[in-house]
């Protein structure tokens, strides 16, 4: 896939952001000007822009604030097309919530994003625990539409904002025995339904963890999401902070991050030690290697998130990203070290 960074004269936030939310966006920061230092800034975001307007008015969940994020777009391509906001933060795997596609939106909304810490830890000069707030201060934040293939078989093109990950990584200094990167996310029973007992969380053993060779981790296409749709995050696909590593299966994309290790040993991920015959480390998109109980030649792309919106496509090596992955993987069977 084509990543075109617009230049600035191309393509400006109002252009792609809902006019009303822009204005009160652009009041919002001249506020924040004025305010005095030292406020957070999640304490000082409006909390008007949500996403509670999709929901139903019978439904009981409310849905956790959204803010609007400030970032640079990226401009869309002809003919492309995104997947509907609403079905994207309502159709979701996030295992520690429960096991069915609405578990995560029905039963996240509650879930505290804030405060937030992240452990950096294992191979690198600089470790210690850092306030999500500190983190956002390393990074500047980008938009990336890309898709995102389950391993499931069904896909969706998002336009998530975050930064991409080698740029946060590099600030730690990983020293030369940092050969893989592991992450993991939250474990809270008491939030987290699907952490209670193993029927409700599908068998895994939390926290979900997983990983990537540093090299994987450092390449520009991989992602540190903390929003999707210009807005944070929605608790039911990761907030405050997730993955999004494009062309591997949609399960490498670990949710709601506290703790990055730097480690010299591939580390240990969620559904290779649930299923190693069915999911490898590598989890790379590969029509041409099946799932050992479904093919994975074609996917259903689920666009404007009607309930007959179901387009048979084919599946692509690397889930298109080819030409700027395959290098990775020059020396692999890609059949052995799936
Ligand atoms: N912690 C955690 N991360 C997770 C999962 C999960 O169950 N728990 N599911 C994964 C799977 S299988 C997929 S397809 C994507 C789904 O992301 P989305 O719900 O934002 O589309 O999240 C991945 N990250
Ligand atoms: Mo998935």
């Amino acid at each position: 896939m084509l990543i075109r960074s617009p230049k600035a004269s191309e393509l400006t936030e109002a252009d792609i952001t809902d006019e009303a939310v822009y204005q009160q966006r652009r009041k919002f920061i001249k506020q924040l000007a004025g305010a005095a230092g030292g406020v957070s800034i999640a304490a000082a975001l409006p909390n008007s822009a949500h996403a509670a307007g999709w929901f139903g008015s019978d439904d009981d969940d409310v849905a956790a604030p959204r803010q609007t994020l400030k970032f640079k777009p990226q401009a869309r391509a002809e003919n492309m097309v995104i997947t509907a906001e609403k079905k994207a933060i309502s159709y979701n795997n996030f295992y520690e919530f429960g096991t069915s596609k609405d578990d995560p939106v029905n039963n996240a909304q509650k879930f505290r994003t804030s405060p937030w810490q992240v452990t950096i830890d294992g191979e690198a000069e600089i470790t210690g625990r850092f306030d999500y707030e500190d983190i956002l201060k390393k990074v500047s934040l980008q938009e990336r539409i890309y898709r995102l293939r389950c391993v499931e078989a069904w896909s969706m093109v998002i336009p998530w904002v975050g930064f991409p990950l080698g740029e946060l990584l590099k600030q730690f200094k990983p020293t030369s025995k940092a050969r893989y990167v592991a992450f993991e996310t939250l474990v809270d029973p008491e939030q987290m339904p699907g952490q209670r007992n193993a029927w409700q969380g599908g068998g895994i053993d939390y926290p979900y963890v997983e990983g990537l060779r540093i090299d994987e981790a450092m390449h520009p296409l991989t992602l540190m999401a903390v929003g999707m749709y210009g807005k944070t995050l929605p608790p039911q696909n990761g907030a405050p902070m997730r993955l999004v590593v494009p062309w591997k299966y949609g399960f490498k994309s670990i949710k709601s991050i506290v703790r990055i290790s730097f480690t010299s040993y591939q580390p240990p991920t969620t559904w290779n030690i649930l299923a190693p015959h069915e999911y490898g480390f590598y989890a790379n998109v590969n029509p041409k290697v099946s799932h050992p109980r479904w093919s994975q030649a074609s996917e259903r792309l689920l666009t404007s998130g009607g309930l007959f919106d179901q387009q048979r496509v084919p599946t692509q090596l690397f889930n298109g990203y080819a030409g700027e992955v395959a290098a990775l993987y020059n020396n692999m069977d890609l059949s052995k070290d799936y």
